[in-house]
């Protein structure tokens, strides 16, 4: 897969990618990623790649000239996706870093608050992404994530057991809790159940956890799981252990 990156933050990006596994997968061929200083494209003395609003009002927008010139000097194969960063995209998920590693070239464009001119978004963009509904002063760490969520899903980029490993948005429940050494910390002991070799007790306790936490902490992902058989068997169990601890 190839991802561009157009910003006016070029340094901050490129610092960003230079860690992990995205500079893992980029070493191994898996990803090429560049990342292109959006002045570049703006013209005049001045290089400015935003302006005031038509109609007035507060805020800058994003020039539609920059952009345009930027993404096309890329020569963008027709199945690329030109993604905007922007805080009224469809919101970030694993359900769309699966769909985007499908793709064979991303263009990541980093806007800032005040937003893109409308012909931005209505004729150069095929996809607008928020990474979520919190104030960031620019989609430089929105692209940053989208680019790791999706390296991590290319062919090849996790070994065997890293991709083997469920993860929590695969099977919509949260991870169970992780030990290892040492057995007592400052008192505090690893579960007896994880230290018996009995691999089907691990395996249920395991389950168990996952069921408890997520529907502890998380009431939208278990409004949507559909427990299994043996999941109803567990949760009964869970019901039970309950009322002994609250009679
Ligand atoms: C994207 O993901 C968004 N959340 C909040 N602010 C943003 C600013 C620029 C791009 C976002």
């Amino acid at each position: 897969m190839r991802i561009d990156v157009i910003t006016i933050f070029p340094d901050m990006v490129r610092a960003g990618l230079g860690y992990s596994i995205v500079k893992r997968a980029q070493e191994a061929g898996h990803v090429r990623v560049a990342v292109h200083d959006l002045r570049d494209h703006a013209p005049g003395k001045h290089r400015a790649t935003d302006d005031s609003p038509y109609g007035g009002g507060a805020g800058m927008v994003m020039l539609p000239g920059p952009l345009f010139q930027a993404v096309e000097s890329l020569d963008p194969v027709p199945e690329a996706r030109i993604i905007l960063l922007t805080p009224q995209g469809e919101t970030f998920s694993q359900a769309k870093a699966r769909e985007l590693s499908e793709a064979p070239h991303l263009v990541l464009l980093c806007g800032h608050y005040e937003g893109f001119d409308e012909r931005v978004r209505r004729h150069l963009a095929t996809d607008e992404i928020s990474i979520g509904d919190y104030v960031l002063t620019g989609g430089e760490l929105p692209a940053l994530v989208i680019a790791d969520a999706v390296t991590r899903l290319l062919p090849g980029v996790l070994g065997n057991a890293e991709s083997a490993e469920a993860d929590t948005f695969t099977d919509g429940l949260l991870e169970y809790p992780h030990y290892t050494r040492p057995l007592d910390f400052r008192g505090w002991r690893v579960p007896d159940v994880l230290l018996s070799g009995h691999h089907a007790e691990i395996a249920k306790w395991r389950r168990k956890e996952q069921l408890r936490r997520t529907r502890e902490r998380r009431p939208d992902l278990w409004a949507e799981f559909v427990p299994s058989k043996s999941d109803q068997k567990l949760l009964a169990q869970l019901a039970e252990e309950e009322s002994e601890e609250n009679p």
